[in-house]
């Protein structure tokens, strides 16, 4: 799953696609690269960061949909609210990518039961103005966000989602300090024992920053941390994830096919 940001603030590649034509040539290339899915999202969930009004969020991302569906890409909108769900499947995306798994808009899981989309149901605690504030798993936090996700399909049947819909996803950095991220990374088998798809997106994220810090502590940049992902988007293939969320598809692919020459028959 490639990334398009259509934001002027998220902290990955924030700003550089936030025009709508700069997007769209970025979504063809990601395309390009081989990304199966391309993933819009219009706000932003950094740290610290607040919420744009539902008109703005259409705005940015209804004619990059609109556009990249239209070039044939499998589209998913990156949102929490019902109303741009709506818009985005009339718009021609075919998956619904929503961080809070329902919790952010109450009406998002009968959309979704009504429509028969493919959901993503992330893990979250809260939104990114106070996320920072709920990081506590009194039982370890792969138990934690194990209970918490198995909360949400409990809540997506009961709205009538087919099981068959859904892909989980343990939302790396939301409501997790540093080392819990590794923690859930180690103990992915307790989530895939839910017996669902499941979908990582660890690119460009803090926890891998940190574990790239320099000598001086200071963590590695956003742009330093490609390789990183890379490693780790093997490994979790190999694990039998079902997606990886990631900024330089390319890179990915490329890894992706190191692994396949070497597991595959040789000639
Ligand atoms: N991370 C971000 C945004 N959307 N969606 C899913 N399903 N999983 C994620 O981990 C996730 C997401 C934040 O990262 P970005 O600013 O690089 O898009």
């Amino acid at each position: 799953m490639g990334v398009v940001n259509v934001t002027p603030d998220s902290f990955s590649d924030g700003g550089r696609f936030h025009e709508t034509d700069a997007a769209i040539a970025h979504g063809l290339a990601l395309h390009a690269d081989g990304a199966d899915i391309l993933d819009i999202g219009g706000e932003s969930t950094r740290p610290g960061a607040t919420r744009p009004l539902v008109e703005e969020e259409l705005a940015r991302v209804i004619p990059v949909i609109t556009a990249l569906a239209g070039a044939g890409a499998v589209v998913s909108v990156d949102t929490m609210r019902a109303a741009v769900a709506t818009a985005a499947l009339e718009a021609g995306a075919t998956i619904v990518n929503d961080v809070s798994g329902g919790l952010a808009d109450p009406a998002m899981l009968d959309l979704v039961a009504a429509r028969g989309t493919t959901y993503v149901a992330m893990h979250w605690r809260a939104h990114a103005d106070e996320m920072r504030d709920f990081t506590t798993y009194d039982d370890g936090v792969v138990t934690g966000v194990r209970d918490e996700l198995a909360q949400r399909v409990a809540a997506m049947s009961a709205a009538g989602i087919e099981p068959g819909q859904v892909v989980l996803d343990p939302g790396l950095g939301f409501a997790k300090q540093g080392a819990q991220n590794w923690r859930l990374l180690k103990g992915l088998h307790a989530l895939t024992d839910l017996g669902f798809p499941l979908l990582v997106g660890a690119s460009r994220k803090s926890f891998l920053g940190t574990l790239l810090a320099g000598p001086d502590g200071a963590a590695r940049p956003v742009d330093g941390r490609e390789a990183a992902n890379t490693a780790l988007g093997v490994l979790l293939a190999q694990r039998g994830v079902w997606g990886l969320r990631v900024h330089d598809v390319r890179a990915t692919r490329d890894a992706l096919a190191v692994w396949q020459a070497m597991e595959g028959e040789t000639t």
